[in-house]
């Protein structure tokens, strides 16, 4: 980072700088309504910070913005970093209750968001909120970016380590909290990751399953791609068979998955297959990619799965498995810039072998959470984290995730990873998803392993497969680790990042 001058606008970095290598003409992004060269995105910024700034936004403000991905989301967020603003991303997976939260503690100013999700919202309980602009209808945001000038707009002149946009955390544990990135955040993980670790081109076309306001599709989509003058698809998609359409419509090189993602294209692969001749990497994070998946991916669709982890405090992923180096059912090896350890009770390096705790250092830390000192300071020690999970480092070198620190439980007295378990489970032809949670006796003395599974389409929840899986699982686990209890169920809940709600798996069944 000390590389980047002081005053530094990471907006005009990324698109004056494809101007300048001559990508002009080249396409930015696609998306179903429009495609965009970096020329129109540039002019769009430009006109988007003109038109916010006539709005009364200042520098310094928030603006929220509650849009699936779509070139309105990109133009607002770039325009706001434009003008010294900070963009918030929401996603539109969100619950009312999380997004009116989002929009009271982040003093957001203004909300971009579309008519459907106002009507939702209101009234929308923020006092610091004064205005609404709308994606739709009358005096839409594309059709208000487009009366004004053309001239260019001038670039806030921020500093490199100013903070640049929030993101909040998906909140599986309470409310979501803001986390604070600066202007270089964007900067040091695309060239950590996207360039060092993937390596990725100006000819690649990346297409992403996780969302904007989800730190994963951030970069995926926002800014590795812009970092490299490569183009990326903006869709909304989120079902299986809409995913399938967009690949073979867009033809995208990268593929930024997550494991139950690899998981349904499997699960569809004979009514619908994929055509992954365009992909060239296939990627996963956000969760622990099972194993089985990563060895049925590679047989049914010649591909390794490039298996990594980030965190949204760290903006991007840290860990990664390299291409000719994966080791499946590991989130691989520290991503250049970033020390990653495994330590014990006194912050002392675990031997191989030993299950420990998770710090992380590395420049895109964020600088805190947002109103939040007593969480920050139990995070943050200097520039390393303490992530809040569970890993073992192995013989050479790759981390392999045991759990959230919260989700591991004892029985018997002995320590169980429901990812241990689920991962077993995973091999199961029938099964689609399963979450391993504890459940407690009436008198809530001993704890007992209960697995909650959904099965793929057409399969029957009847009580001979309960057994055929109960058996199936007692033969590959220790007889502690067995699951006592099987629940079929229809889906499993989720966060609205995509990740399996594990807090909530029980209680949602009782609805
Ligand atoms: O959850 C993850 O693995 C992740 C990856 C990249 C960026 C952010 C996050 C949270």
């Amino acid at each position: 980072s000390e590389q980047l001058p002081k005053t530094f606008n990471v907006a005009a970095y990324l698109l004056n700088g494809n101007l300048e290598r001559g990508n002009s003409q080249k396409v930015a992004f696609f998306s179903r309504q429009d495609n965009y060269t970096y020329e129109q995105l540039s002019q769009r910024v430009q006109q988007a910070a003109r038109l916010l700034t006539s709005l009364g936004l200042e520098r310094e403000n928030r603006l929220a913005i509650l849009l699936p991905d779509s070139p309105e989301s990109v133009f607002a967020f770039w325009g706001a970093i434009w003008l010294g603003a900070l963009p918030v991303p929401i996603n539109t997976a969100s619950s009312i209750e999380q997004a009116q939260h989002i929009l009271r503690d982040s003093r957001a100013k203004i909300l971009l968001s579309e008519r459907s999700w106002q009507t939702k919202l209101a009234p929308i309980e923020s006092p610091f909120l004064q205005q609404v602009l709308l994606t739709d209808g009358d005096d839409s945001f594309l059709s208000l970016l487009s009366q004004q000038p053309e001239e260019p707009f001038p670039c806030a002149e921020t500093a490199r380590d100013e903070p640049a946009f929030w993101l909040y955390t998906s909140g599986s544990t309470g409310m979501p909290k803001g986390v604070i990135h600066l202007h270089q955040s964007m900067v040091i993980c695309a060239e950590n990751y996207a360039k060092a670790t993937l390596g990725l081109k100006p000819d690649d076309i990346t297409y992403s399953v996780a969302k904007i306001p989800f730190a994963y599709g951030l970069g995926n989509t926002l800014f590795m791609p812009l970092a490299v003058g490569a183009s990326t698809v903006l869709s909304d998609a989120s079902n299986v068979f809409d995913i399938i359409a967009d690949i073979h419509h867009y033809q995208p090189t990268v593929l930024f998955g997550i494991p139950s993602l690899y998981a349904n294209l499997l699960a569809v692969s004979d009514i619908e297959s994929l055509d992954v001749d365009s992909l060239r990497l296939c990627i996963s994070a956000a969760e622990q990619l099972p194993e089985s998946i990563w060895h049925q991916w590679r047989e049914t669709y010649n591909r390794e799965i490039y298996e990594g982890i980030g965190t949204t405090e760290f903006l991007h992923i840290f860990l990664a498995n390299r291409l000719g180096e994966c080791k499946p059912g590991t989130s691989g090896r520290p991503v250049i810039g970033y020390d990653v350890q495994v330590v014990d009770q006194n912050g002392q390096p675990c031997p191989p072998g030993e299950i420990g705790d998770l710090v992380v250092s590395g420049e895109s830390l964020m600088l805190g959470y947002w109103n939040r000192l007593t969480e920050t300071r139990e995070v943050l020690w200097g520039n390393t984290m303490h992530t809040g999970d569970k890993y073992v480092q192995d013989g050479s070198g790759y981390f392999k995730f045991v759990g959230r620190k919260d989700d591991l439980f004892k029985v018997n007295g002995q320590w169980i990873s429901p990812l241990e378990i689920e991962d077993i489970l995973h091999q199961h032809p029938q099964i689609l998803e399963v979450a391993v949670v504890p459940e407690s006796d009436e008198g809530e003395k001993l704890t007992q392993v209960v697995a909650y599974v959904s099965l793929k389409s057409g399969k029957e929840p009847t009580s001979e497969l309960g057994t055929e899986i109960y058996q199936f699982a007692k033969q590959r686990l220790t007889h502690f680790k067995a699951p006592k209890t099987l629940r079929f169920v229809e889906q499993l809940p989720r966060t609205a990042t995509g990740k399996i709600h594990r807090k909530s798996v029980a209680d949602s069944q009782k609805m």
